[in-house]
C-alpha cells in the first residue's frame, strides 16, 4: 500500500513538504546547523554549490568540499523541528516519493550537528569545543516513537531519580552518538567528549530567569551535580537528544559538535561567538574530508 498523501506530504513539484527538497538534491553526508544564517558560513568554504533551497527556517545548500559532497541544512531551534527535518531527510533517502513506498535497499546517512551550547561545569571553558558522546533529552519527542530498544534506559532512570523530575511531569530519555563518528572526530584530541542535556526552551528550561520564576530553583544545580559512573553533564542546548534519537531510529549515524559560547556557572558569554563557531566549522570540514 502506498503511503497516503496526508502522511507523506509532497509539494506540487514532488519535493518533500517542509524542506522543499527532491531526493537527488540531498548528499549522504549532512551538516545540520540551527541558525539559517550559519548555512553560508559553512558553504563559503565549499568548492562549488549545486543546490540552494529555502523554506521557512529550513535552508539547504548542497555542494562539494575537497571532493566530498555535503548538504548543509538549518533546522531552526528545538527538537520539534528535528522531528520534521529527520523524518524528511530519511524520506528523501529511503522512500520512493513517486511510488510512495519504502525502498528495498536502505541508505545510511551521516549527520553532523555544528551547533552552539552553554557549559554547565566550571572546568568546561567558554570558547571550547565539545563532541556529545551521550545526549539526555528532557523533551518528549522520542517517547512518541517506539524507541526503547535504542535508548540507554538505565542512565535515564538515574537522571529521573537524581533530578526528581516529577515536578515537571518530564520523563527523560538518553541516546548515544554514533561510536564511529565520535571516534573519528575526537581521536586527535582537538575536541573534548561530553554529555549534553537537551531541553525544550532557552529560559526556565535552562534555568534562566528574566522575570518569570522557576518551578524548581535547584534544577540546574542538580543537573550539574548529576553523576552516573563518574560521568557528568557538560553542556546544555536544544536539539541533540532529538538528533540522536531520530538518527538511531532510522539507522543513520549522528554526532553533535558544540561550540561552547557561555559558561552558566561563571555567568560569562563569549565575546567572539562568530570566531568560535568558525573554528568549529573549519574543524568539522577538516575531519569530514577523511571520513
Ligand atoms: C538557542 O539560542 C539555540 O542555540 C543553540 C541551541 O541548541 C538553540 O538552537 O544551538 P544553535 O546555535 O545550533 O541553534
Amino acid at each position: 500500500m502506498p503511503i497516503k498523501e496526508s502522511e507523506l506530504v509532497l509539494n506540487e513539484d514532488g519535493s518533500i513538504y517542509h524542506l522543499h527538497l527532491l531526493p537527488h538534491q540531498l548528499a549522504d553526508l549532512i551538516i545540520t546547523v540551527g541558525d539559517p544564517e550559519r548555512v553560508e558560513k559553512v558553504t563559503q568554504y565549499f568548492d562549488d554549490i549545486e543546490v540552494n533551497v529555502r523554506k521557512r527556517e529550513f535552508h539547504t545548500q548542497t555542494g562539494t568540499y575537497q571532493g566530498k559532497r555535503i548538504s548543509v541544512i538549518s533546522t531552526g531551534i528545538g527538537t520539534d523541528n528535528i522531528d520534521i527535518v529527520f523524518n524528511e531527510l530519511d524520506a528523501l533517502a529511503n522512500i520512493d516519493l513517486e511510488k510512495r513506498e519504502v525502498k528495498k535497499n536502505l541508505k545510511q546517512l551521516q549527520i553532523i550537528r555544528v551547533g552552539t551550547s552553554g557549559a554547565i561545569q566550571e572546568d568546561i571553558p567558554m570558547n571550547s569545543l565539545v563532541a556529545t558522546q551521550t545526549a539526555i533529552g528532557f523533551d518528549s519527542l522520542l517517547h512518541f516513537y517506539k524507541s526503547e530498544s535504542i535508548q540507554e534506559l538505565e542512565i535515564a532512570k538515574e537522571v529521573e531519580h537524581q533530578l526528581a523530575l516529577a515536578d515537571f511531569k518530564a520523563k527523560p530519555y538518553v541516546v548515544n552518538s554514533s561510536a564511529e563518528l565520535l571516534d573519528h572526530f575526537t581521536q586527535s584530541g582537538e575536541i573534548s567528549k561530553g554529555i549534553t542535556a537537551t531541553n525544550v526552551g532557552f529560559y526556565a528550561p535552562q534555568g534562566r530567569v528574566l522575570r518569570a520564576p522557576l518551578q524548581d530553583e535547584n534544577f540546574m544545580q542538580k543537573l550539574t551535580q548529576f553523576n552516573y559512573k563518574n560521568l557528568r553533564v557538560t553542556n546544555l542546548e536544544m536539539e541533540t537528544s532529538g538528533i540522536y534519537g531520530m538518527a538511531k531510529l532510522f539507522g543513520h549515524q549522528a554526532l553533535s559538535l558544540n561550540a561552547i559560547l557561555a559558561n552558566r556557572l561563571t555567568g560569562e558569554f563569549s565575546k567572539n561567538p562568530g570566531e568560535i563557531v568558525d573554528q568549529l566549522i573549519k574543524f568539522t570540514l577538516k575531519k569530514i574530508v577523511t571520513l
